[in-house]
């Protein structure tokens, strides 16, 4: 038997990160569609994070992207973030928008390029001391278009190069999350293209050095949730950049293409003890919302995620064990597709009254005319975004 109350608390004490680009305006490499009502700047983009935090009650801190967030005063901001009711989360350096970035960032062959991508990143670790945020997010774009074009060997010394410099900076419970991805921006080779690329560096770098998971950065087919199990099992799994793909780097919205890829992930989430906090799992996600509404869009991923962790914490783990010791392969596989199929909304409803807050939280954001609120004060001036 499950006992619901342990269900839920387990979400009660989930917390699910909103990435601060998620709330301005995207788009793909054709158009950026503006939408109205966006944030204008980062406090207005912590106040959408705030929003979703009020009526989701499990999105507590908001992730920032540098420059795209800089501000004068990042203690400012922070206190900011406090009045709204969120913290301010993961720091992710941006070091692939400049045009000195051609050939890559801390990869780069030309020393000069590299000690300005370096120094943007010891900034960020200002930046987190200064916002109290515990992660910093690398993501590097660094890569070989062509055969031949640079030393592959040379690019991961000068990588360890930058990432041992950043790790020695860090202090107190301060983390480096460092994410992979498959292809592009360069289409020959990443130079941290998977999960082991990234696995050996946190390795060699030690404790603080944590592997950062998005679901969008692999190729069709693999499956994610076989490496989050390694990875949890070794104490590298930093956590998680969720979105959905259908074909390449998609940023849609979570569990959107595949919840039951979602469900599986947070089932191994689950069964290694993931969602304790000693674990240091960090749930965010890395979305754009290039056709639909943001905020909305942002609740909803919420939900999703929330959702497949109910169903993750439903699985009857004893008739699991006891199936797969007794060779039952079908009772093994019914004992999570059971979970699976279980409706988790009732659930979640009771817990939102228990938490106080509305147990709809889409329908209440659109009863609440919030969005007439902030789509009239942010008519004038420039909206947030990429501006492609
Ligand atoms: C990258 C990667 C990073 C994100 C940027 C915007 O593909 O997922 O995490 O910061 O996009
Ligand atoms: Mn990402
Ligand atoms: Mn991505």
């Amino acid at each position: 038997m499950i006992d619901q109350s342990a269900v839920k608390a387990a979400l009660r004490v989930q917390h699910i990160e909103t990435p601060s680009w998620a709330y301005g305006n995207s788009g793909t490499r054709f158009k950026v569609f503006a939408q109205e009502g966006v944030p204008r700047d980062a406090y207005e983009k912590v106040d959408d994070a705030a929003t979703v935090h009020r009526f989701t009650g499990v999105a507590p801190t908001v992730a920032l992207h540098i420059p795209w967030d800089r501000v004068d005063d990042f203690g400012d901001l922070a206190k900011h973030a406090k009045e709204q009711g969120v913290g301010l989360g993961a720091i992710n350096p941006n070091v692939f928008q400049e045009d000195d970035y051609r050939l890559g960032s801390v990869c780069n062959p030309d020393d000069a390029v590299r000690r300005k991508a370096l120094d943007h990143l010891l900034e960020c670790v200002e930046i987190m001391n200064v916002t109290g945020s515990r992660d910093l997010s690398l993501w590097f774009a660094d890569g070989t278009n062509y055969p031949g074009q640079d030393s592959i060997r040379a690019r991961q010394e000068r990588l360890s190069d930058a990432l041992s410099t950043v790790n020695d900076r860090l202090s107190g419970d301060q983390r480096m999350l460092l994410e992979y991805k498959l292809f592009e921006p360069a289409f020959y080779t990443m130079d941290v293209p998977d999960w082991g690329t990234s696995y050996a560096h946190c390795v060699d770098l030690g404790p603080r050095a944590k592997v950062l998971v998005d679901t969008g950065h692999h190729a069709p087919g693999t499956n994610i949730e076989f490496i989050v199990s390694f990875l949890l099992h070794r104490d590298k799994l930093g956590g998680f950049h969720f979105n959905s793909r259908f074909y390449a780097d998609d940023d849609l919205m979570v569990g959107a293409a595949d919840p039951y890829q979602l469900f599986r992930i947070m089932v191994e989430i689950v069964l290694g003890g993931g969602l304790d906090a000693s674990a240091g799992v960090a749930f965010m996600l890395d979305q754009c919302h290039n056709i639909e509404p943001k905020i909305p869009a942002l609740i909803r991923s919420v939900l999703n995620v929330q959702e497949a962790t109910a169903k993750a914490l439903l699985v009857d783990q004893d008739a699991l064990r006891a199936a797969q010791q007794n060779g039952d392969v079908l009772e093994a596989n019914a004992a999570l597709t059971d979970a699976f199929a279980t409706d988790v909304r009732p659930l979640l409803a009771e817990l939102r009254e228990d938490m106080g807050i509305d147990p709809d939280p889409l329908g209440a954001y659109r009863r609440s005319g919030h969005f007439d609120k902030i789509r009239d004060a942010r008519k004038d001036g420039a909206a947030a975004g990429w501006g492609a």
